[in-house]
């Protein structure tokens, strides 16, 4: 990460806060008021830690971070998720220059986002786990803190989980990340597939083992938690998730934090819930899947799950019209490709698909919804959606065929060209 903020820094994109914060909601609510915006607090009232957030917080930040076009972005995503390479580890690493004498997780600005929340939250954790058959895993896990060695996960039925029913518990929780680690922990594909080799794909970094248990953390990372999960159970919570609206309290696992280690004069990263940075961290990883499957069934030139929907919701599509089904054939595809997707617009390739007014526009000239409207009741929906059935996740899906029919007059249906636009400089004139 700290290359990153260099790289940042020597543009002028890095915002420093030199005036002394709190790292209870302070922080938080400049960073909200500045969504979208890599800042680092430089003088923290409860810490000597620096605070880092909003690092990876657009579309432009991450295609720079991986040294790609943004318009390439989903297809390098989708090529390190398909070939993942394997990573180079080193003994010697910054992240462990410095090895606490004793565990005092009061001394990390871990910080109070919002109103409910049910205690200090570390939002930017990945915590990597060792399996003996299925290797390493890594996967983002929110940290309540609740004592001076002690943090609520909260452990969604997913790898971790399975790791640990296999009798793993030691977990090596690395914070302060470079994008490529903070995108490809966030990426969900089979067990057994390491994340790890996902990031390495994305961009090379090497791999450091933990002083205290045999997981591994980016050696490049500012700080690390050593921990072992138990069996112990709190409850976990309130606390917003990618809406911004609240999670439910629930019972979770205890981690016990047995070693610290970090950077000299390390910096604490973190992601806002529901902000833009979280939005694409979660969203990206799904545009790609989508993009994928939509592209077996026609040409989809790009996908977005748009920022009104929570990047998670709402997706437009753009394809290239081919075949009069295509749009009908895009909106099975995207459903199937990120199954928590609830609305989908398709567009034609001549709409800007983040500009939501043109995205309107198209459906405002260009639908009729007793042809163009795709409903889909009771199918399994997404648990962030309060809209839905809160036990059984049943939900009203909707898709939206947006597009010109094949062979339809597009003189009618596109806009008009002023000839001198193009290439016209507004300085030359004012
Ligand atoms: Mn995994």
């Amino acid at each position: 990460m700290r290359g990153f903020l260099s790289e940042l820094d020597s543009t002028g994109d890095l915002r420093h806060v030199t005036r002394e914060v709190s790292a209870k909601y302070e922080i938080a609510a400049l960073a909200h008021k500045l969504d979208g915006r890599p800042l680092l607090f430089e003088d923290v009232r409860e810490s000597e830690y620096r605070v880092a957030i909003g690092v990876c917080g657009s579309r432009a930040l991450l295609a720079r971070a991986l040294g790609v076009q943004q318009d390439q972005l989903l297809g390098r995503i989708l090529e390190s998720i398909e070939h993942p390479r394997p990573y180079k580890t080193v003994n010697h690493a910054p992240c462990q220059e410095v090895v606490e004498d004793e565990v005092d997780l009061y001394k990390i600005p871990i910080l109070t986002h919002c109103e409910r929340d049910g205690g200090p939250y570390a939002t930017a954790a990945i915590a990597v786990a060792k399996d003996r058959e299925y290797g390493l895993n890594a996967s983002y896990h929110r940290l309540m803190r609740i004592g001076k060695d002690r943090v609520a996960a909260r452990i969604l039925p997913r790898h971790l989980d399975e790791f640990l029913k296999r009798g793993n518990r030691e977990v090596g929780i690395s914070i302060g990340n470079h994008p490529a680690f903070l995108f490809a922990a966030a990426v969900s594909c089979e067990i057994g597939k390491s994340e790890l080799e996902i990031a390495n794909a994305l961009r090379e970094m090497a791999f450091v083992k933990c002083g205290g248990n045999d997981s591994m953390v980016p050696a490049e990372c500012e700080l690390v938690l050593e921990g072992t999960i138990t069996d112990e159970l709190v409850d976990e919570g309130p606390f917003p998730d990618i809406t911004g609206a609240y999670d439910i309290v629930r019972k979770q696992r205890v981690i016990k934090i047995n070693r610290i280690s970090h950077r000299r004069d390390p910096i604490y990263q973190a992601v806002l819930p529901g902000a833009s940075e979280h939005r694409m961290l979660m969203g990206m990883p799904r545009e790609a899947t989508m993009f994928r499957e939509i592209n077996k069934v026609c040409t989809c030139l790009d996908v977005r799950l748009t920022a009104g929907g929570s990047s998670w919701l709402h997706a437009v599509i753009r394809i290239r019209k081919e075949r009069g089904d295509d749009a009908r054939n895009a909106l099975e595809a995207a459903f199937k490709g990120h199954p928590s997707l609830k609305h989908a617009v398709v567009v034609d390739d001549d709409v800007d698909l983040d500009d939501p007014n043109a995205v309107e526009w198209a459906i405002s000239t260009r639908v009729q919804f007793d042809k163009d409207l795709l409903l889909k009741p009771n199918e399994y929906g997404s648990s962030l959606d309060p809209s839905a059935d809160q036990v059984t996740r049943r939900t009203c899906k909707a898709g939206l065929d947006a597009t010109l029919p094949l062979g339809a007059p597009r003189d009618l249906f596109v806009k008009a060209k002023i000839p001198l636009e193009d290439g016209m400089k507004v300085e030359d004139y004012l």
